[in-house]
């Protein structure tokens, strides 16, 4: 069955400093609650991006121990700044965590042979496998086919967190290399990503709505195509109204209301306005208060 790993979101105080009994709490939820498979930690929807070094490991540390083993765990550790990258990879290990991930770095239009070198020296000293982070809309870095076969050719480079709308790419990704891991990024084109065999998904959404994602998988599974794409369809009825009222924001307010403590975004994203607010209690009351 294909995982479902939700991205983990991390909760602030008003201050902007990490609420870790908040954070923990959001992933209590996301295990007992929404059943999910495994939780994506340090990735953009922890917010990650804005965070310094120090912040990060202790996410690290409050996921390590919160989850005890219970699910899969991957550690988002990349970022342009090649040292910490590495400094985090040899952390998270040193906790426990087997499997990394790492966004292609971003910012300076690094060519391909400087992306390849980033990701080699990540997983060089490290006993981990790793998933490379490819979210082309907001990095600006898109990877050819070939561009993946050099990366795979690395062994510890075991897959690909794909956040990408190119389908064709995805096929051809899937036909070339049967045995890498493929999870799909982007929670609003699932049942296409299934169709073209991706091992699972790791999204912002699964958070809060990773029970209708596992129905929707288990009916494409039993091949009920209808099922699924009325599943898709609700599902994405929920994800554009998440969107519509900012995602960040929607998805905390939203869990706030499950009675999880998700806190605030952090600075530079805005504090909730009391139009977001109304938003966030309005798809609460149509889409999760049953
Ligand atoms: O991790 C997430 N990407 C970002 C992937 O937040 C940048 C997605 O889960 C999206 O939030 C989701 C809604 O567009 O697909």
């Amino acid at each position: 069955m294909q995982k479902v790993y939700a991205a983990l979101m991390v909760s602030f105080d008003e201050d902007g400093n990490i609420d870790e009994k908040g954070t923990r709490e959001i992933i209590r939820h996301d295990i007992d609650v929404e059943g999910v498979d495994g939780l994506y930690v340090g990735g953009s929807t922890g917010e990650n991006f804005m965070l310094g070094l120090e912040e990060n490991k202790k996410i690290f540390e409050i996921a390590w121990d919160e989850v005890d083993q219970q699910v899969d765990l991957i550690a988002q550790v990349g970022g342009p700044n090649l040292k910490e990258a590495k400094e985090l990879a040899k952390f998270v290990t040193e906790l426990g965590y087997k499997t990394i991930s790492a966004v292609t770095p971003f910012y300076y239009n690094f060519t391909f042979d400087e992306i390849k070198h980033y990701y080699d020296e990540i997983v060089k000293d490290v006993d981990a496998k790793l998933l490379i982070y490819s979210i082309s809309a907001l990095t600006g870095v898109s990877l050819s086919l070939d561009n993946f076969a050099k990366l795979f050719s690395n062994p510890k480079i075991i897959g690909v967190k794909y956040t990408n709308a190119d389908f064709y790419l995805l096929e051809r990704l899937r036909e070339r290399f049967p045995d890498k891991l493929i999870l799909s990024g982007f929670d609003e084109m699932l049942l296409p990503a299934l169709i073209e065999g991706v091992d699972g998904c790791i999204g912002s959404t699964y958070n809060v709505n990773a029970r209708m994602v596992k129905e929707e998988i288990a009916a494409y599974n039993n091949g009920d195509i209808a099922k699924a794409q009325e599943l898709e369809h609700k599902k994405n009825d929920i994800i554009t109204a998440l969107l519509n009222n900012g995602i960040y924001p929607s998805i905390k307010l939203v869990l706030q209301k499950m009675g999880v403590h998700a806190g605030y975004n952090r600075e530079p994203m805005a504090k909730y306005t009391d139009k977001v607010i109304e938003g966030a209690d309005e798809i609460y009351a149509k889409y999760f208060n049953k």
